[in-house]
């Protein structure tokens, strides 16, 4: 990782590449500070994504880290005794580390200190693609580089307002931090602009009314596998951490009713809220979607799919998308046994079992789909005038088993409709029976009455309406 003079990455690419000899040039000994079983694996496989070998780890059972070097004494010497043994040039750390901390772990141990946040931030900058995902990502590490910078300098304050302390540093410490602002209040501006085209496309969407589902889930789950097996796309799929940053959006097609499923970015425990606030707008799809798919790895050993599982729940709280209509869906289970199955079972007995790669369960989540939004559908009756023809069209790709029969003030459709559809065409509300209490205000005497006129004409309208 190239580090900035504050000490963080800018535009860093932690993959210094493999040197001459076939090794990674950089090599990170992995430390914890815990209570309960560290698992380094996890933060292994962020290393490997950012291309960072694992030389060693180190884990000290602790209460509370240090506050000033994370690590007490004793497990900082043994620390820095390892680092020879093992020929690390890095140390990361499984938790975000306070800059005083940084700063001190670096002075004693004389090595580059990265901590978890860092090393995420850094693989999102070197996953993201699209313009949008550029601009998210350098803000969430701009934010997370000024709140750094605050900490740094605190000691420096404390000096402050005395002769003597006004001094070249300070001028330059205001100087950073009002560089750090400014980017970051033009980097806001940009990514307004790029968000104006994806509010023009969820216009778009929305106009359709089509029940939205977005898959939420750990990263490397097989949401984007899934997405692909249930639709046909050919979204980007790689075992690696964080392939996917960008929401790719494609229609599901079931019993005759269309849906939008998205495909978005992966979760991951503490996941830094940097970037939870930069990705607010890809988010956004998840929060407004009518349905989530939590998609969980369930070939993962049973605690960590308690832990990916909680993870998951709280990034969704955390986003307002923890109260979703949602359906929990096991993937992967073409890679675990018999018994585990039955374990899983007893433990989430509303889960479906799934292998998007092998295509097993897929009916079933394409059925349960259709379940729980059909759950929020309602019959409606509505007389759409000749002039507005092409809401009917829209009014066919919602629903492509709607009846329409021609009328002298317009077309008369029974549809069975979700309810952001059903606030959209509400103006079009007959006053038949199947229409219940809504707008009785507005009786509409020239609209037939019955809604069950069995030689009604099913006509098949064009669906290239949006
Ligand atoms: N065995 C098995 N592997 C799967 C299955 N589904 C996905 N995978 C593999 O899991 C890895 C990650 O799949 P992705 O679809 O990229 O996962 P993702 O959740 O989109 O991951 P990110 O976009 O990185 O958050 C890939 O190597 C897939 O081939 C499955 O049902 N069974
Ligand atoms: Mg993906």
């Amino acid at each position: 990782m190239q580090r900035s003079r504050h000490g963080r990455s800018e535009q860093s690419r932690l993959a210094a590449g493999i040197d001459g000899g076939g090794r990674a040039a950089q090599r990170a000994l992995c430390v914890a500070v815990t209570t309960s079983r560290e698992d380094f694996a996890e933060l292994s496989e962020l290393l490997r994504t950012a291309g960072v070998a694992v030389a060693g780890e180190l884990v000290q059972q602790r209460e509370q880290p240090h506050p000033n070097s994370y690590l007490g004494r004793g497990k900082l010497e043994e620390l820095k005794l390892a680092i020879d043994r093992q020929d690390a040039n890095l140390v990361a750390c499984d938790d975000e580390l306070t800059p005083r901390q940084e700063r001190n772990l670096e002075a004693a141990l004389g090595v580059p200190v990265i901590d978890r946040p860092a090393i995420i931030l850094d693989i999102f900058a070197s996953h993201a693609n699209s313009a949008e995902g550029k601009l998210q990502v350098e803000l969430a590490q701009l934010e997370y580089n000024l709140a750094r910078m605050r900490g740094l300098w605190t000691h420096l304050e404390r000096l402050g307002g005395g002769i003597g302390t006004r001094g070249p540093g300070e001028t330059q410490i205001e100087t950073d931090r009002r560089l750090a602002r400014d980017r970051i209040a033009a980097l806001r501006r940009r990514l307004a602009r790029v968000r104006s085209s994806r509010s023009i496309m969820r216009r778009e969407r929305e106009r359709a009314a089509l029940p939205e589902i977005a898959l939420a889930g750990y990263t490397n789950a097989g949401k984007s596998t899934l997405l692909n097996a249930l639709t046909g796309a050919a979204v980007g799929v790689r075992d690696r951490l964080f392939h996917t940053l960008d929401p790719s959006t494609r229609t599901l097609m079931h019993d005759g009713r269309t849906f939008l499923l998205t495909d978005t970015v992966g979760f991951i425990r503490k996941l830094p809220h940097q970037l939870v606030d930069a990705f607010a707008a890809t988010l956004e799809e998840t929060r407004r979607a009518d349905l989530l798919l939590h998609v969980a790895d369930a070939s993962a050993d049973a605690e960590t799919l308690a832990e990916m599982l909680s993870a998951v729940d709280a990034v969704l709280d955390e986003i307002g998308a923890g109260e979703q209509p949602r359906l929990l869906v096991l993937n992967k289970v073409d890679a675990i046994d018999d018994e585990r199955r039955e374990e899983l079972g007893l433990r989430h007995p509303d889960a479906i079992f799934v292998s998007a790669l092998n295509g097993e369960g897929l009916d079933l989540v394409r059925a349960r789909i259709a379940t729980a939004l059909r759950d929020g559908l309602r019959s409606v009756e509505l007389l759409v005038p000749y002039s507005e023809g092409a809401r009917v069209s829209e009014l066919h790709a919602i629903d492509s088993a709607l009846q329409r029969r021609d009328t002298p003030d317009g077309v008369l459709v029974r549809a069975r409709l979700p309810a952001p559809a059903l606030e959209r065409y509400a103006c079009f509300l007959s006053a038949g029976p199947s229409n219940g209490a809504q707008r009785p205000e507005e009786p509409n005497p020239s609209a037939p009455r019955s809604s069950g006129d069995g030689n009604s004409a099913s006509t098949t309208v064009g669906s290239s309406g949006q």
